[in-house]
């Protein structure tokens, strides 16, 4: 009985196992078999394991997704205005902060909604630059220039990136406002449009037949304002000169590239900003006009020497600092 047994084991075992119930010169060595039979088995096992993962994320990300779709606003919220302009057109006639969309995300400007281009309606202009009480220091570096900096409810430069942006997807007027220490205003214009047309027509600033002309603002001759990228230095190109101030821009700033106290792009043998309180502008050999300058207050005419808020044909040479002054651009 017992030998009956042991043939009973012997064959079944033979039969469970293919290697032994194969010829002797495909046997696979049954150690060999045994190790492929548990990774064969391992595998199974982790093939499991990823499948069960891979429903898992797949229900995760399903519910994400759904989560998304029914958190998102389902009101579209309108663009803001591109520029101060685009503000008065939608009937905004307060001035203040304002953000502009056809700037980066977040990146507002002051809209002066007050002043008047001569005797035409007043507002829409976007203030890029701006000095009133000496609360914000100008002398800085060019990534700052670039970036902009200051307070926009106060004194600030807007960045030559974002003027460069503006100045480069629309046709813009320049207009400089000085006030001096005695309460005096004036003011300088640049928009070759102007210009040109008033002297081919022999039209007068202001007259009733230059308010109706302007209204229709044809693009033709129109050279306006343009700053260039920061490949080519913020390259200013200007013209057209009207105004009360007197013009001490074109001569020796248009064309020029941006200068900082950090990188002298001028073509003078002296570094302009390092030797003119440090600010940045777009010197040439330096400036006649110079509204980065230091804050310096009332000084009268006795003021450090092309330090200052300068403006060289309206309140002279050099040794007069500005009390207010600000740049601002509108359609041309
Ligand atoms: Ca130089």
């Amino acid at each position: 009985m017992a030998n009956v047994l042991l043939l009973a084991v012997f064959l079944l075992s033979g039969s469970l196992n293919p290697a032994r119930a194969q010829d002797s010169s495909t046997i696979v060595p049954t150690t060999n078999t045994e190790a492929l039979e548990r990774q064969l088995a391992e595998t199974r096992e982790e093939t499991g394991r990823l499948k069960n993962e891979v429903d898992r994320l797949s229900s995760l990300v399903e519910t994400l997704l759904s989560r998304r779709c029914c958190a998102e606003p389902t009101t579209d919220t309108p663009a803001p205005p591109a520029d101060c302009a685009a503000y008065k057109a939608s009937g905004q006639t307060t001035s203040g902060v304002y953000p502009l969309s056809s700037l980066p995300s977040g990146v507002k400007a002051y809209c002066d909604m007050d002043t008047a281009e001569y005797f035409l309606t007043g507002g829409g202009w976007t203030v890029i630059q701006r000095r009133q009480d000496g609360s914000v220091p100008f002398n800085r570096t060019w990534e700052e220039y670039k970036l902009g900096f200051g307070d926009k409810n106060v004194e600030y430069w807007l960045g030559n990136e974002n003027i460069h942006l503006l100045t480069n997807q629309k046709k813009y007027t320049l207009r400089v406002d000085l006030q001096d220490w005695e309460g005096k205003h004036a003011f300088a214009e640049y928009s070759t449009f102007r210009l040109v047309l008033l002297l081919l027509a022999g039209i007068q600033l202001g007259s009733p037949m230059e308010i109706q002309m302007m209204k229709y603002k044809p693009n033709i001759m129109n050279v306006p304002l343009r700053m260039s990228g920061e490949s080519d230095g913020y390259r200013l190109h200007i013209s057209g000169y009207s105004g009360t101030a007197g013009d001490s821009m074109d001569y020796h700033n248009n064309g020029q590239r941006f200068s900082t106290m950090d990188r002298d792009n001028d073509a003078s043998k002296i570094d302009c900003s390092q030797r003119y309180g440090q600010g940045g502008w777009w010197f040439w050999s330096c400036s006649y006009s110079f509204l980065n300058g230091r804050y310096l207050g009332n000084c009268g005419n006795s003021c450090p020497y092309g330090q200052g808020v300068m403006w060289y044909h309206w309140r002279g040479g050099g040794t007069y600092s500005l009390k207010s002054v600000s740049m601002k651009i509108r359609p041309a």
